[in-house]
């Protein structure tokens, strides 16, 4: 007789076997004489039956619990087998809970679930995102690994932004002033330089963003790939679209039992088509009678040319190439026939964007004279802009919000159901 406790999962191929099983009790009721305790863990649930003597006791729901049993066949449960309780140990007993957890369809703010989030993460539609978001990220890593890319590790205190702006957190280093990384950009191209060619990074950002949005947080994880000798920045979107593509097969192929709780049907990712950033201001202005501002698209035109991929091509995503230098941050590489424009783009998916990307300055002449056109001293960047004294290859690269683009994979309303503890203007806690 072990006493090694057994996963739910296993309980089907053990029908016979006296067993010990943990987890929390989702759900606990009365039949006359007989108690039926409803036991999750991480792999499932199972039903468990209490006679007489083991149902005594009263168990809060959400507690956790130990139970010894004898495993039955039946044809009352989904997955054929029960549990003939022989004893049942509380591990750990739940206050009273601040909202019922065992609802199908949970009726809470997002408030109200964030605030108790340990609890609302124990719901099967909650719990569903973030094991989506765990496999994601095992695919992204797979499909670069791959490809040959390193994964890097990049400082987050750092004595410069890297991407200009004023959404930078500052802080005391000691008797220095120091920010939190706003993105590994310096630190990516620096190892493409180091010699590794190609690399990425999944590491969590800062952006101090001063209002509060659906599709904005102060944190987020940031998916960032750098890859050396390019020829061009075409190849850039090519290696997004092949790492996208993998991994959205990758979920659909592990995660079907959660894309169906969620019901999120995963389409198969095809080709994605591109326009430069003034064909889709032409479209904007031409389709839809909407003025974008300068340079750039705001909320509503990403929506608008969403919608007209979508129509045009029944594609949920779309490259938007060649945004103006004026826009970009000072790294970005200016356009060879165009120089006022940029080898850089951005991808919108589901009307969102998700990504900013394009090809950099890799020769240290042309980079200390873009700094200074942005108005940037470039003294204050020395140790960046001295790496490339050694020598850095053509290279360019791509960053994606994970947050962001699991909320547009899942559909979910708003960016901080796709974090597990999100970090906004007003939340600091849990
Ligand atoms: P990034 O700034 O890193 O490129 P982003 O998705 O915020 O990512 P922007 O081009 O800055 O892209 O902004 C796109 C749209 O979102 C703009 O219309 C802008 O007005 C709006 N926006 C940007 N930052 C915020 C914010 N912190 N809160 C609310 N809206 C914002
Ligand atoms: P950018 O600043 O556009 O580019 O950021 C890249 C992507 O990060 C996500 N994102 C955010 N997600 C949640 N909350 C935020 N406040 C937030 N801000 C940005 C978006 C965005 O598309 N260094 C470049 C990338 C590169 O060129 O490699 C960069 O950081 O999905």
């Amino acid at each position: 007789e072990s006493s090694k406790r057994v996963l739910i999962s296993e309980c089907n191929m053990l029908i016979g076997k006296e067993v010990v099983l943990k987890g929390w009790v989702k759900k606990i009721r009365q039949l006359g004489k007989v108690g039926f305790l409803l036991l999750r863990d991480r792999t499932g649930l199972l039903q468990c039956v209490l006679e007489q003597e083991q149902n005594q006791v009263k168990i809060e729901t959400e507690s956790v619990v130990q139970v010894t049993g004898i495993l039955v066949k039946t044809d009352k449960t989904a997955n054929g087998v029960e549990l003939q309780v022989s004893e049942i140990l509380v591990l750990a007993e739940a206050d009273l809970l601040p909202f019922e957890i065992n609802k199908k369809k949970l009726n809470v703010g997002l408030d109200h679930l964030l605030n108790h989030r340990v609890l609302s993460l124990r719901h099967e539609q909650i719990n569903a995102i973030f094991t989506i978001q765990s496999v994601f990220v095992k695919g992204f890593t797979d499909f670069l690994m791959q490809e040959g890319f390193t994964r890097i590790f990049t400082p987050k205190i750092v004595s410069q932004g890297a991407e200009g702006g004023a959404n930078v957190f500052t802080f005391n280093y000691f008797d220095k002033s120091a920010y939190l990384a706003q993105s590994p950009q310096f630190y990516k191209q620096m190892m493409v330089g180091a010699g590794f060619e190609r690399v990425f990074e999944i590491a969590p950002v800062y952006r101090a963003e001063e209002h509060n949005s659906s599709r904005h947080l102060n944190e987020y994880i940031s998916l960032d790939v750098e890859m050396g000798f390019i020829e061009n920045v075409e190849e850039v979107m090519e290696m997004e679209k092949r790492v996208l593509q993998y991994v959205f097969q990758y979920v659909k192929e592990r995660c079907q039992k959660q894309l169906d709780v969620l019901q999120v049907d995963i389409p198969v990712l095809n080709e994605i088509p591109k326009m430069t950033l003034a064909e889709a201001q032409a479209i904007l202005k031409e389709t839809y009678q909407k003025d974008s501002p300068e340079g750039d698209l705001n909320t509503e035109g990403e929506k608008c040319i969403g919608n007209y991929v979508k129509d045009k091509y029944g594609s949920d995503f779309v490259f938007i190439t060649n945004y103006p230098r004026a826009t970009r941050p000072m790294y970005t590489m200016p356009n060879k026939e165009n120089p006022e424009l940029t080898d850089s783009f951005d991808l919108l998916y589901k009307g969102s964007e998700i990504t900013s990307g394009g090809q950099r300055i890799h020769r240290k002449g042309e980079l200390i004279a873009s700094f200074r056109e942005k108005g940037l001293n470039p003294n204050e960047f020395k140790a960046y802009i001295d790496s490339f004294a050694y020598a850095i290859p053509p290279h360019g690269g791509f960053g994606i919000g994970l947050e962001r683009i699991i909320m547009k994979f899942l559909n979910l309303g708003n960016i901080r159901e796709a974090s597990a503890f999100p970090r906004d203007c007003d939340r600091l806690i849990p």
